[in-house]
């Protein structure tokens, strides 16, 4: 899979894919992410790339020049499955959405900032708007970096055994359930004995109670689903 996000600050992104599970992912050559900085593609000198908004107001709003120019020259080199932009103008984000987007092959994601880009972009190019919850963020990127990091954890092969997404929370509605490690016994406080026992449908069994338990207690909506 090959992730380009176009961004104003590019900064913001340097760091999120080079860790643990996305850069193991980018080693094995499953996921490629890919910043491009908007201003490579700003209307003058000045660097312009956002400007105000027409019929007045407050903050400023991401020029459509720029941004049209961005998108038809990376399209010249690829067709994009999908092309999303950031905002938190739409129902948020969930696992389901992460797995249907981890079958992607090409994705553009473009990150605005808080005004927004110029609707005709919009309108023209985009094809998803993703957000991740219901508060404002000063821009796409930190959502982008949430986003990239859902799905590229579910592209086959990054994960293994170990940290297989089977088991993830929500992957069947369900919260997942506790873990423990060793010690046994930390400080008094026991692991339950079942999972000392080492019968593995008894443990499976514990496993899928605690989850319905957990999920009950703290998110019964999953449940009405
Ligand atoms: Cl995707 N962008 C911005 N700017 N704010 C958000 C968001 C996205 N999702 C939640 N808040």
């Amino acid at each position: 899979m090959q992730i380009d996000i176009i961004t104003a600050v590019p900064e913001l992104l340097e760091s999120p894919f080079n860790h643990s599970i996305m850069k193991r992912a980018q080693e094995k050559g499953l996921l490629t992410v890919r910043t491009l900085n908007l201003r490579k593609w700003a209307i003058n000198k000045h660097m312009q790339i956002d400007d105000y908004q027409f019929g007045g107001g407050a903050g400023m709003v991401m020029m459509p020049e720029p941004l049209a120019n961005a998108i038809d020259e990376l399209q010249q080199e690829k067709k994009y499955d999908e092309i999303i932009f950031m905002t938190p103008d739409v129902v948020s984000f969930n696992q389901r959405a992460a797995n249907a987007l981890s079958m992607k092959e090409n994705i553009l994601i473009i990150c605005g900032h808080y005004k927004g880009i110029d609707e005709r972009i919009r309108q023209k190019y985009v094809t998803k708007e993703i957000s991740i919850g219901d508060y404002v963020l000063s821009g796409g990127e930190l959502a982008a970096a949430v986003v990239v990091d859902a799905i590229g954890r579910l592209i086959p092969g990054v994960l293994n055994d170990e940290t297989s997404a089977l088991f993830d929370s929500f992957q069947d509605n369900l919260l997942a359930p506790p873990v423990y490690t060793r010690p046994a016994d930390f400080r008094g406080d026991k692991v339950p004995e079942i999972l000392l026992q080492g019968d593995p449908k008894k443990v499976e069994e514990w496993r899928h109670e605690q989850s319905m338990q957990r999920t009950r207690e703290r998110r019964p909506d999953l449940l009405d689903e």
